[in-house]
């Protein structure tokens, strides 16, 4: 029987594999009969920038690109000359799109107000995450959250428009600068992932309708600080290891994340002695990944709460982060005792 290359998605909107990511914002734009195309011009803005960054990072080594940048970020972490470019790039996207009137990023201390007052969304960006993997060639990604702002238009007001907890977001996406490059994210029905044909300079669907399986077989933590953990975290990991799963933790939370999603597997970075509240950013990094799991029937918590439930306090706030199968997560609910699971 000739399987169609036509995958119904959860609309019921029958695409084609290998349709640009522009058309498929298009088709997808008229599941919203009032859209105004605002957003879809947002994601098309940010797909630029992707496309720009990709560029850069797979030179980096070529252009003398590559390495410290000399300054350390609001997080206390040594910038990489590509962690700003990126950032300049994505923020000049942004705010050239015109449709954006805030955003917090990673590598900015405040958050950037564009005096753009018409702007109806807020965008929460890690730029590049993992980004000391990049003078070894290892993936590495950009992590976003798009919120709509709360306050009628006017100068964005942090309390209201920024600090908006994960469920609140419109859409969420990751780019995955890897092997290839891919762009994955969500509006709120299910996730699609874009592969980027560099010959072309257009990304192309290639992975619709991602579901992320309920089990899975692989575990990904930095063990290197076990002695860091709360012991219930070490009861997991002992688990993990009797159960056979494999240990795959590259370092950088967007190709884990990515691997777990697509082949089942859970992502832990837990409270530590140098880290009480973990190490991951709640606003750019857990919330987006979190919408993007739930939307592929995955999991993320912090261990006590689902991370999308998690009221944001301070801009750069960080979070325990759990993320991935939804067995796999639920066993280590049950094995650390800290939350019974919901789902
Ligand atoms: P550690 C990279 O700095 C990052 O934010 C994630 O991409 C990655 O999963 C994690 O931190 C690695 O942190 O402490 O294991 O080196």
């Amino acid at each position: 029987m000739k399987i169609s290359p036509y995958q119904p998605d959860q609309s019921g909107m029958a695409y084609s594999v290998g349709t640009t990511l522009d058309r498929f914002i298009n088709l997808k734009q008229n599941d919203f009969p009032f859209a105004s195309g605002e957003l879809s011009q947002l994601l098309r803005d940010i797909a630029l920038a992707a496309k720009i960054v990709n560029r850069e990072t797979n030179r980096a080594g070529l252009a003398n690109i590559g390495g410290a940048f000399g300054q350390t970020n609001v997080q206390g972490e040594e910038q990489q000359k590509l962690d700003v470019i990126a950032n300049i790039r994505f923020m000049r996207a942004l705010s050239k799109g015109g449709e954006v009137c805030a955003i917090v990023s990673e590598e900015e201390d405040a958050v950037i107000d564009l005096q753009n007052n018409s702007g109806k969304y807020v965008v929460a960006i890690d730029p590049l995450d993992g980004s000391s993997n990049i003078d070894v060639n290892i993936s590495i990604g950009t992590i976003f959250s798009i919120y709509r702002r709360k306050t009628p238009l006017g100068q964005p007001i942090q309390s209201e428009d920024i600090m908006q907890p994960g469920k609140d977001q419109v859409a969420a996406g990751y780019v995955l600068y890897g092997s290839s490059t891919m762009l994955v994210y969500t509006t709120g029905f299910g996730v699609n992932g874009f592969t980027y044909e560099n010959s072309l300079g257009e990304f192309f669907l290639s992975h619709p309708n991602i579901q992320a399986p309920k089990k899975g077989g692989i575990y990904s933590i930095n063990e290197g600080l076990q002695n860091e953990w709360e012991q219930s975290v070490k009861n997991y990991v002992d688990h993990c290891k009797d159960q056979r799963y494999a240990a795959r933790y590259i370092g950088s939370l967007v190709a884990d994340f990515h691997r777990n999603l697509l082949k089942g597997g859970i992502y832990i970075y837990p409270a530590t002695t140098k880290n009480p509240s973990g190490k991951l950013r709640l606003l750019y990094e857990a919330n987006a990944l979190a919408f993007i799991a739930e939307q592929a029937g995955a999991v993320a918590t912090n261990g006590q709460k689902s991370i999308l439930d998690l009221s944001p306090n301070i801009l750069h706030q960080r979070t325990p982060l759990i993320i991935g199968s939804e067995r796999m997560v639920e066993d280590y609910l049950k094995i650390t005792k800290q939350e019974e699971p919901s789902y």
